[in-house]
């Protein structure tokens, strides 16, 4: 970079609207060498860019700037909304590494036309849409243990599970007898044991069209506890009123939820008519000990035990406290220091924290109001929708309406609610724009760093191109590592993800090739074994009446089968396992104009099903850039008239 360049930046930009071509002329001149030598090009690394200034916001400008050939500190796992699958980002750079197909169709590596997608999806492979919002991280004493990542569906209600190990969805689970997976939390401690799962809409049960009274006795909805290895559904809770977001202590007794239709409305005015709604709190124990006390009915052909957590002529449950708190709320959210839930109001400016050590007592039947387990109730801004935290005692709150967030100290909001003349807020910070989630660097464990700030805010309006009627949202990246709240990144995401959720880099340790024994395709490696197949070795055709099987091996350039010959009506099944031992090296399979593609990782089997139902020869070629001579991977199928 030549001075004249950096001399030529522009004068008066504010420090924020610095732009990296600038900034680039700036840092260079203060920075010297130090990059350039460091990996040997005219490049330059964060760190070497934040020491070259001493300005706050040029700093964490620079921090962003992961160079060419450097990682990222942070894994962020982002839900795609009503898109359906799970992103994989690196943060700060929020550059897209990966995408997890889930509830979706993925045309790239096959999920949902493959065998194996499909035996994972089960009977709901006829979905080809879902609508994911809550991605969370499996833990092992409040800490992220990188086995497994769980998210919800909520548009046909499922759950699915992502093994961090191979980054794949291994389980998908449709919760019965509830409809609309929305708030979806884990247990913390000791380890995430339940997966819970807020079924959103009350409806009637059973549900067999003779009622549509939603006001009903027999009109509920349920919170669901899903085990988190079996991924079957362990047990369900009927409460009152309906259920959107849960999250749990640091003990394992506790779990809570926000309610923002106690009033059992149809429409939007009903759904605003109290001025309270509220949390309930389940105590997890309790429900047990129901379930083991036989204290539970099911319903319909489910055998799932469901315990009923409802007031009973204003008489409590055993399992089910309802803490009653202004209005609307939205977010539900555990501080890192295991003393609070945090409830956001949304239609009221205010945000109820719930002092967990008072849980106990509330349950105990010790305390005469519920709401003696509130211990603040700041005034935060308008249309509060979710907290994180840094651990550091502060909060964050997004603020939907004022297009903020704000930042306030819990401590501080306590001794305000108790008299105290103290001023909670530290900062506001614009955001662009309605901002629904925001997310703190490991804020869902005990170990909260206080490091990046997530904010998805829903609209983009100007920030980007415009690219049609149709915008991105906005996901901005927060420095907070400091006292002062810096805007550093605009990332836009499609579409809708709601929520994302961060780790460190070391939390995560992803394998580079498939284990031969891995049991993603263990079911193909079964049917294989039946058909006298060794997978890594044998290229054969095997004919069973009008099904045949093709199995053969990859190995670039090259397939182990390059022609094989059905009749018009077969019904055709390619199972092809990928030989070649070098990291990166993946094949793909494409049988062309039959609505087939799928991906074959080293040393992975996958297999597809189709029908040959049109006479003629159809080529098959490798879709995933393998080798110079990739284009000349290739093969043909003969398709026999009838
Ligand atoms: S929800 Cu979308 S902004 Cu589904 Cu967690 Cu709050
Ligand atoms: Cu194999 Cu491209
Ligand atoms: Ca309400």
């Amino acid at each position: 970079m030549s001075d004249n360049e950096s001399n030529n930046k522009p004068q008066a930009e504010d420090k924020v609207g610095l732009s990296r071509r600038g900034f680039l002329g700036a840092s260079a001149l203060g920075a010297g060498l130090a990059g350039v030598t460091a990996l040997g090009s005219a490049v330059m690394t964060r760190d070497a860019w934040a020491a070259a200034t001493k300005d706050a916001h040029e700093k964490a400008m620079a921090k962003v700037h992961v160079a060419p050939g450097e990682l990222d500190d942070y894994y962020g796992f982002w839900s795609g909304g009503h898109q359906g699958e799970v992103r994989v980002l690196g943060i700060p750079s929020m550059r897209e590494i990966m995408r997890i197909p889930v509830f979706n169709v993925d045309s790239a590596t096959g999920w949902g036309l493959t065998n194996e997608s499909r035996h994972i999806l089960g009977d709901s492979a006829k979905y080809l849409n879902g609508d994911c919002h809550h991605p969370h991280l499996s833990m092992t004493n409040g800490k992220y243990d990188g086995k497994y990542l769980f998210i919800n569906d909520k548009a046909n209600t499922r759950v699915a599970r992502i093994r961090l190990d191979i980054m794949k969805c291994d389980k998908i689970t449709t919760v019965p007898n509830v409809q609309a997976i929305h708030g979806l939390r884990l247990q913390k401690v000791p380890y995430t044991k339940y997966v819970f799962g807020n079924g959103e809409f009350f409806i009637p049960h059973p549900n067999d069209g003779t009622s549509f009274d939603m006001q009903a006795e027999n009109c509920y909805t349920m919170y669901n506890a899903l085990d988190a290895e079996s991924m079957e559904v362990a047990w369900q809770v009927i409460v009152d009123g309906n259920l959107d977001n849960t999250d749990m202590d640091y003990t394992g007794r506790f779990a809570a939820s926000t309610c923002y239709n106690s009033e059992k409305a149809t429409d939007l005015g009903g759904a605003m008519r109290n001025e309270r709604d509220w949390v309930v709190v389940f105590d997890i124990p309790a429900i047990e000990a129901e379930i083991k006390a036989g204290r539970f009915i099911t319903l319909g052909d489910s055998k799932v035990p469901v315990v009923d957590g409802r007031k009973k002529e204003g008489k409590d449950s055993r399992v089910t406290r309802y803490i009653p708190v202004p209005k609307n709320p939205h977010g539900c959210n555990t501080s890192p220091d295991g003393k609070y839930f945090i409830a956001n109001g949304k239609l009221s400016p205010t945000c109820s924290v719930i002092a967990i050590d008072k849980l106990p007592d509330l349950f105990a039947g010790k305390l005469k109001d519920p709401r003696e387990c509130i211990v603040a109730e700041p005034e935060l801004g308008l249309g509060p929708l979710h907290t994180t935290y840094d651990g550091r005692g502060n909060a964050y709150t997004t603020l939907f309406i004022d297009s903020q967030v704000v930042k306030w100290n819990i401590e501080e909001a306590i001794r305000a609610y108790k008299g105290e003349k103290v001023n909670y807020i530290k900062q506001k910070l614009d955001v662009h724009f309605q901002p629904g989630h925001n997310h703190a660097s490991l804020t869902e464990t005990a170990e909260a760093d206080g490091q990046w700030l997530m904010v998805l805010s829903k609209f983009s309006k100007d920030r980007y191109l415009p690219c049609g009627p149709l915008h991105p949202e906005n996901d901005q990246l927060i420095d907070i590592s400091g006292d002062e709240m810096i805007l550093v990144h605009d990332g836009p995401t499609f579409a809708e993800p709601h929520d994302c959720i961060m780790a460190r880099r070391d939390q995560i340790k992803p394998k580079k090739i498939w284990d031969r024994n891995d049991p993603f395709f263990a079911p193909t490696v079964e049917r294989a074994k039946k058909d006298g197949i060794t997978l890594e070795t044998d290229n054969k055709v095997i004919r069973d009446g009008k099904k045949v099987r093709v199995y053969m091996t990859s190995s670039a350039p090259t397939y182990g089968i390059t022609e094989f010959t059905v009749k018009q009506g077969d019904e055709v099944t390619v199972t092809i396992t990928n030989i070649d031992q070098i990291e990166d090296l993946t094949h793909g399979f494409v049988m062309v104009n039959h609505g087939v593609c799928m991906e074959i990782s080293p040393q992975q089997t996958s297999s597809v099903t189709f029908v040959a139902d049109k006479p003629g020869v159809w080529w098959y070629y490798c879709s995933w850039f393998c080798h110079a001579l990739h284009m000349e991977m290739m093969g043909r199928m003969l398709v026999e008239p009838a």
